[in-house]
């Protein structure tokens, strides 16, 4: 079985990669599974630069194919933000029921209510084998936080064809369309092809 280091400590990622992945015959190892907890300061400018020191970082340790994701919700009334900051947003340990509350406050007198999953999957098989795939989904804030599944911001993600909330359908219909989903069926399709 063909092996890929996912550069994340978010158990929800992982998941997520996981049913992506799984079926085309890759074994995931994430993060969670070493021994010693591993912080990669991301202080890039951009989903893409950050997705690459994450990627980049680990495959200096794991010495083995790594991918990284780099995500995050841009909201068109916060001027892109929180954009890359969207874990650190109020706080890395702050609850989403707070979070969320916070950007349908600033998005609720505003005429635009669009905004946009990013997601950017950085692979790097060596110091000089490295590509960066993004994926998007276009989406609006939702008028109150709706859906139990999914994570994050995916409570106040109302995505227009579903008609309601990417957390009020299943992971798996989540899956078919997400910013995460998107990125990575550009790596599979790399990946498959080489
Ligand atoms: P790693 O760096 O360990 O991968 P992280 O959670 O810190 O984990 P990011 O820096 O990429 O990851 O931050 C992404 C944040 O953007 C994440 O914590 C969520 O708040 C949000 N986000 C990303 N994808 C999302 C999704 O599919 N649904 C809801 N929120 C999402």
């Amino acid at each position: 079985m063909k092996q890929l280091m996912i550069a994340t400590s978010n158990a929800h990622k992982v998941n997520e990669f996981e049913a992506l992945l799984k079926p085309l015959g890759y074994e995931v190892k994430s993060l969670l599974d070493l021994a010693e907890p591993l912080e990669i300061e991301e202080n890039g400018s951009t989903f893409e630069e950050n997705a690459l020191i994450k990627a980049s970082a680990v495959h200096k340790i794991v010495k083995m194919p790594v991918i990284a994701d780099d995500s995050g919700l841009c909201v068109n009334a916060m001027d892109g933000a929180p954009g890359i900051y969207s874990a650190r947003f109020m706080g890395y340990d702050t609850d989403y029921d707070i979070k969320n509350r916070e950007i349908l406050a600033q998005v609720q007198n505003s005429e635009d209510k669009g905004a946009q999953f990013v997601c950017a999957i950085a692979y790097v098989e060596s110091e000089t084998l490295q590509h960066v795939f993004t994926g998007v989904v276009e989406g609006k804030i939702h008028d109150q936080i709706l859906g139990e599944h999914g994570f994050g911001y995916d409570p106040i993600f109302y995505y227009p064809p579903f008609h309601t909330t990417l957390a009020n359908v299943s992971e798996s219909l989540k899956n078919e369309v997400s910013h995460r989903s998107r990125a990575c069926a550009k790596l599979i399709a790399y990946l498959e092809d080489q």
